[in-house]
This record gives structure tokens, C-alpha cells and sequence, in this order.
């Protein structure tokens, strides 16, 4: 008896888990990105129709703890973490067909960080990337697939040493463009993060895990 609940605890808390992370992983639809695109406005006729943007970025994008310390204090990551070229429409950079490579080639600079605890990871090689106010990153070369067209999409760590939750950390960039397209340099971009607890889902892990303790002491 005790071990067909123990079961029924167990795979109720794996259901769980699966839901809440498909519920956690679907925004709109899609997980979140940090899009990169022009045309800030929408609007074509407008000033902004050649000046690279950033958009579609959470208000505050949240930063959850590792387990790594580095003194007393513990390494956040934000679970948000890939810069993608922009799928809509009004933002596109330009469209071509398969055959010819778009000119532009994106790189993002590094205008202020609001703590020396806050740094920037390239997940491809785990080194740290702009290293100080002024540095640039290339994003990868345009490249080709039969959906979504040319694209781009890299994927940076958001790390920051950190106390506890609740503390808040803000990073300001600018894009501009290296390439042949002539796309003029964005407004500066500031996003903002936020530690928080543990991900709900390893919560109810531990909810579960506790619940088949105690039935086993029993
Ligand atoms: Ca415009």
C-alpha cells in the first residue's frame, strides 16, 4: 500500500513538473527572444525604417541561482539567453532569396553594465564577451533555412553575482551593423534582471521528493 502511494506521489510530481515547464517555456506561443531587426516604429516611411532595434525582450528578464558560489555570493543565470534576427514582418532585415546572402553582419556593443557583477558569457566557447564599456561581439554571418529565410541566432550567458533574490542589475547595448547594408547604429538598449528563487519546477521536485520521504517514515 505505502509503495503504490509512493509511486502515485512520484509520478504525480513528474506530471507536474512536465506542465509547469511547458507552461514555463511558452510565451505567447514561443519562448522568449531578444530580437534584432529595424524599424522600431512599425512604420514604414519613418526616420527608424534603416536603424537596427532591439525588441520583443521580457520587461524584466529573470536571473535564477546555480548552486556555484564565488565567495559568499552565488552565480545567477538568465534562463533567457539567445539574440535571434527578427521574424516579423515590419522588422525584417532585408529579405532575399536563398541564392543571395543578405549584407549585413549584426554586432552588439557593450555601453554600460549598473554592477562589476554582472557579465556576459558566449555559451559556444564559455569565455566572457565584452569585457569592458565599448567592446563589440560579431553575431554569426547570415545563414539560410527554408522557413524562416537568412537568420541569425546566438546564444549568450547572463551571469551576475548575487546575495540573494529580489537584487536588480540593468546592461545597455547598442547593434550596429559591419556589413554592406548600411543599417545605422540602434538608441541604446537597457535591459533589466532580477534574481529569483529556484525555478517552480525544481520546487515541486523537492515537494515531491519530501512528500515520498515522510510517507516512507511513516
Ligand atoms: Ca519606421
Amino acid at each position: 500500500m505505502l509503495r503504490i502511494r509512493s509511486i502515485c506521489v512520484i509520478v504525480i510530481s513528474i506530471l507536474t513538473i512536465l506542465f509547469v515547464s511547458s507552461l514555463a517555456y511558452c510565451h505567447d506561443g514561443d519562448h522568449d527572444h531578444i530580437f534584432v531587426g529595424v524599424n522600431a516604429d512599425g512604420i514604414t516611411g519613418t526616420t527608424d525604417d534603416s536603424q537596427l532595434c532591439i525588441y520583443g525582450v521580457p520587461s524584466v528578464i529573470e536571473l535564477v541561482p546555480t548552486g556555484e558560489y564565488i565567495g559568499e555570493l552565488q552565480i545567477y543565470t538568465a534562463v533567457l539567453d539567445c539574440w535571434h534576427s527578427a521574424e516579423d514582418s515590419e522588422h525584417l532585415l532585408n529579405p532575399v532569396d536563398a541564392s543571395t546572402q543578405p549584407g549585413w553582419l549584426i554586432s552588439l556593443k557593450r555601453i554600460s553594465y549598473s554592477s562589476d557583477n554582472f557579465w556576459l558569457e558566449d555559451e559556444a566557447t564559455g569565455l566572457e564577451i565584452l569585457l569592458s564599456d565599448g567592446s563589440t561581439y560579431a553575431f554569426d554571418e547570415p545563414d539560410w533555412d527554408d522557413e524562416e529565410g537568412w537568420y541569425f541566432h546566438n546564444h549568450t550567458e547572463f551571469c551576475v553575482l548575487a546575495s540573494g533574490t529580489g537584487e536588480t542589475f540593468t546592461a545597455t547595448f547598442t547593434l550596429f551593423d559591419t556589413g554592406s547594408t548600411g543599417y545605422t547604429e540602434s538608441s541604446p538598449y537597457t535591459l533589466t534582471f532580477v534574481t529569483v528563487p529556484e525555478p517552480a519546477t525544481l520546487t515541486l521536485l523537492g515537494i515531491g521528493l519530501f512528500s515520498v520521504l515522510r510517507l516512507r517514515r511513516k
